[in-house]
């Protein structure tokens, strides 16, 4: 059984309803429990001329490998709806895994930790809630150092 740390995202199709739909999708995989969820989180797009978009991170545990739990991902954010069109264009439902376990993941589909993750308040400020206050990821950094280097600006809490 492995702690996973799933960012969830959405800027398309009432982006709040997707993620709870998300959530609960998550909670039915084959051995998988939804450990907790954070808060849901606005801010304006990296990418400007999108819509903004809504995150959150969700805490799971699991006994899926990594590939198993990110073609079960995959299947969620399909069946959500998701067009796979422009690389970083707007989308019904993103599902990132962001940490699992101690693991370092450096295949050509799946690079965990997520890495761009330290450089993202919307990842950040919501694993803080979920995760433990002294969280180390696999590669040794800390998650309080990340969070000190990456200001909460432009963050709306829901
Ligand atoms: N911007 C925000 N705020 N949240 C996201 O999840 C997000 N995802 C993306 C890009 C387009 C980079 N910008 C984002 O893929």
């Amino acid at each position: 059984m492995e702690r996973v740390y799933i960012g969830l995202g959405s800027n398309l199709s009432a982006p709040d309803a997707q993620l709870r739909s998300a959530l609960q999708a998550m909670a039915q995989l084959p051995g998988t429990a939804l450990a907790q969820a954070s808060s849901f989180y606005t801010s304006d797009s990296l990418l400007p001329g999108q819509p903004r978009y809504t995150n959150a991170v969700a805490a799971l545990d699991t006994r899926l490998a990594p590939l198993e739990l990110l073609d079960a991902l995959q299947a969620i954010e399909n069946d959500q709806g998701r067009e796979r069109k422009e690389r970083w264009g707007p989308r019904t439902l993103d599902l990132d895994i962001l940490l699992f376990g101690d693991q370092l993941i450096d295949q050509p589909r799946l690079k965990v930790p997520h890495y761009q993750m330290h450089l993202r308040a919307f990842v950040l400020y919501p694993l803080a809630e979920v995760a433990p206050q002294d969280l180390v990821l696999a590669d040794k950094r800390a998650l309080s150092a990340l969070l000190a280097q990456c200001p909460f600006e432009g963050l709306e809490r829901l």
